[in-house]
């Protein structure tokens, strides 16, 4: 019986990538009976890591939880909630750092690369994966899925809880990371070699979830294919053509039949992805008329976590010498 966590970062449009490597497999596992517990985190306080506008925080937040609710997350199952509404992840993100080393965050691939872009940096973009740490600990979590780029920062969560344990006695659960199957990263359509992201410069290479059909039949169009002309599953030699049929196997739930020509891919690309999509897009306006009833939703996730965070914090406080 394991405990769960799976976080987004509000930090601007979901796409097909997060669909078909995060947001799937958290609702197949409210069906799964080995998990006892599902919390879906939007992780609005990372998202103040970076140069943000507050209004647009605001709004992409609601949109992630409308999102992870129109895409099948059942709020009975799984716990939906923001991070800055659980007050614990900020204050054991500071108990933390006071057992995390400079170097060690300073080393974070993720912090070398944000931080390299130009522009200034904020001191929180260094202890992020601080602050990810809290976000898992804090909820005695069994179960993390993470994607290539998030392992450095889990193993630093692995780290920081088996250190405060050794020095300050048992107080944390570690948690262990799941990795999604490799197949599951979706890449850039413009750039196959790159991973589809919401931060990209350029949009054409992201399928939004909110996209209307007709740009998504153009961005599929335009995907970066290659000269070989033969379509096949070749990582290395044809990762455009290698993205659209994984796109294709993880849309349909099948292995894609054999295909004579890079159109007649793209034109089943683009109606395997209209047939995930559909459904979510209707489901998504449903829930947009009411977005009170979201917040309501992110609310009673927050009071269902919240007895379990305390009961973490307060150990974690007696563990490190402060008064209770
Ligand atoms: N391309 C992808 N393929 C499969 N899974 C993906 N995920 C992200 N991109 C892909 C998974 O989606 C979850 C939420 O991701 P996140 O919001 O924490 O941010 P991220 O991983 O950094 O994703 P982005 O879209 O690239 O965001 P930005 O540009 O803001 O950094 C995670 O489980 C992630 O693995």
């Amino acid at each position: 019986m394991t405990r769960r966590l799976t976080g987004f970062q509000p930090t601007g449009n979901l796409h097909l990538g997060n669909l078909l490597g995060a947001m799937r497999p958290l609702v197949a596992a409210q069906d799964d009976p080995a998990t006892t517990d599902s919390i879906a985190m939007i992780a609005d306080l990372h998202a103040l890591t970076v140069e943000h506008d507050p209004a647009r925080l605001r709004a992409n937040t609601v949109e992630v939880a409308t999102l992870l609710l129109a895409a099948g997350v059942d709020p009975a199952r799984t716990a939906l909630i923001a991070n800055s509404q659980v007050p614990e992840h900020a204050e054991l993100h500071y108990l933390l750092e006071c057992a995390a080393g400079f170097g060690e965050a300073a080393r974070m691939i993720q912090f070398k690369e944000k931080s390299a872009c130009g522009g200034p940096v904020r001191l929180s973009l260094l202890t992020y994966p601080v602050l990810m740490a809290s976000d898992i600990l804090v909820h005695d979590t069994d179960h993390v899925p993470v994607g290539d780029d998030q392992s450095q920062h889990l193993e630093l969560a692995r780290t920081l809880a088996t250190r405060f344990n050794g020095r300050y006695g048992e107080t944390f659960a570690v948690p262990e990371a799941i990795r999604p199957d490799a197949a599951e990263r979706i890449m850039d359509l413009a750039d196959p070699t790159r991973k589809m992201s919401k931060s990209s410069p350029n949009p054409a290479g992201r399928i939004g979830l909110l996209d209307p059909p007709d740009v998504i039949r153009r961005k599929v169009a335009r995907a970066v294919t290659d000269t070989v002309g033969v379509v096949r599953h070749d990582r290395e030699n044809q990762p455009g053509v290698t993205n659209l049929l994984e796109i294709l196997r993880a849309c349909t739930g099948a292995q894609p039949r054999t295909l004579t020509s890079y159109g007649e891919l793209k034109r089943e690309v683009t109606d395997a992805i209209e047939a995930v999509l559909t459904p979510i897009r209707a489901r998504f306006a449903e829930l947009s008329e009411d977005p009170g009833h979201v917040r309501k939703i992110l609310a009673d996730g927050r009071a269902r976590v919240r007895p379990r965070a305390e009961e973490t914090v307060r150990r974690a406080r007696a563990a490190i010498g402060l008064l209770d």
